[in-house]
């Protein structure tokens, strides 16, 4: 009922809706909706209340990154109909891992803070309070396992694609960040529990700092936020932003296994092709010209001696010349 009552609300925008429309619609009484309207205020929602006009929302508590901030106008299929909200958690993919095998394809883990936030190969991944969204989404695809490293990609895309579309001019350094202003502000983990033939699930980590103003030494070099570089926006849109995005190139992927929308995406807003890179595996560093993304999603390089290679994601990990692109 709650949610109804929030969504009648949401869908009136900066109309007033009267205490009778809403008892007769929803079929409650009016005290039970006065009841409903002073538990939402209790959270955070401010309602307007005038006499003989009824209720008008001014503002909701943005920017929680709750079921009921993200559901409305969410219009996506699969994803985000589910989304379990936590206000701490150690680490949003470690939890999405331990309910892999049971919940269903395209639920939402979000956490507002995460403890032991991970990187790839067990690296650190910095999660403040509030600060960013911290989010991993479960995917069951039909699909062989070799194969799922391209999601990862798709991810890529659709991160940039939902960021270009609420202004922020963001950059994919392939295969897992997202750079802004030649630093990091996202990166992504895709992990994979399968066997040798069939995919179990699918968990997707995405990690995107939106309102960091000051980042720790470690990182204050390579990392930045949204807000940081003046791009003021609601972490709520961009959660939907990308679901929606995301939802749309991977329905594709794994049902036609068409790939072309997101290399396009990946190469018209690559952050390194056409750029020279170090290339980083263990302790050899070694120079090479970025050429391009293949039909696999590979990288293409050039190397000092001419020659041309293929690099397959998560094998390297890439630095620009002068800084982290
Ligand atoms: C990544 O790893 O970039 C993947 C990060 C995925 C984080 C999400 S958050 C939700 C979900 N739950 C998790 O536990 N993880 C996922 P990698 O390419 O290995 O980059 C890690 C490196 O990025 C670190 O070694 C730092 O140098 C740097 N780093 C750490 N925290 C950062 C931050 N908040 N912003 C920018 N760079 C950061």
């Amino acid at each position: 009922m709650r949610k109804k009552i929030i969504q009648e609300i949401l869908d009136n925008k900066s109309k007033f809706i009267s205490g009778e429309e809403l008892s007769k619609k929803l079929g409650i009484s009016r005290t039970a909706v006065w009841k409903h309207i002073k538990s939402l205020r209790e959270e955070g929602y401010n309602i307007e209340s005038v006499n003989k006009k009824g209720y008008r929302l001014i503002e909701k508590p943005d920017d929680l990154l709750t079921y009921d901030n993200i559901y409305h106008n969410l219009h996506t299929k699969i994803l985000g109909k589910k989304i379990i909200h936590f206000d701490t958690i150690d680490s949003t993919n470690d939890y999405a891992k331990k309910i892999g095998n049971e919940e269903s394809e395209g639920a939402v883990i979000i956490s507002e803070e995460q403890t032991k936030g991970r990187g790839r190969l067990g690296r650190n991944w910095h999660s403040n309070s509030y600060e960013g969204i911290w989010m991993s989404i479960i995917l069951k695809p039909n699909i062989v396992p070799y194969k799922a490293p391209f999601i990862t990609l798709i991810a890529g895309a659709s991160i940039v694609e939902a960021l270009n579309k609420l202004g922020v001019n963001a950059k994919i350094k392939w295969p897992n960040d997202i750079i802004l202003n030649e630093k990091k502000i996202c990166g992504i983990l895709t992990e994979l529990s399968a066997e040798i033939e069939r995919i179990n699930h699918i968990v997707l980590g995405i990690g995107i700092n939106v309102k960091t103003m000051e980042f720790s030494q470690e990182i204050c070099d390579v990392a930045t936020s949204l807000y940081k570089e003046n791009y003021i926006v609601s972490r709520v849109d961009i959660v939907r932003n990308i679901l929606l995005e995301f939802e749309s190139l991977y329905l594709e992927y794994i049902n036609n296994n068409s790939k072309e929308k997101v290399l396009d995406i990946c190469r018209r807003h690559s952050a390194i092709i056409g750029k020279e890179i170090y290339t980083i595996r263990g302790e050899e560093k070694e120079l090479v010209r970025c050429l391009d993304i293949n039909e696999e999603g590979n990288l293409i390089i050039k190397r000092n001696d001419g020659s041309i290679k293929e690099i397959i994601s998560g094998e390297i990990s890439i630095r620009g010349i002068k800084g982290y692109v």
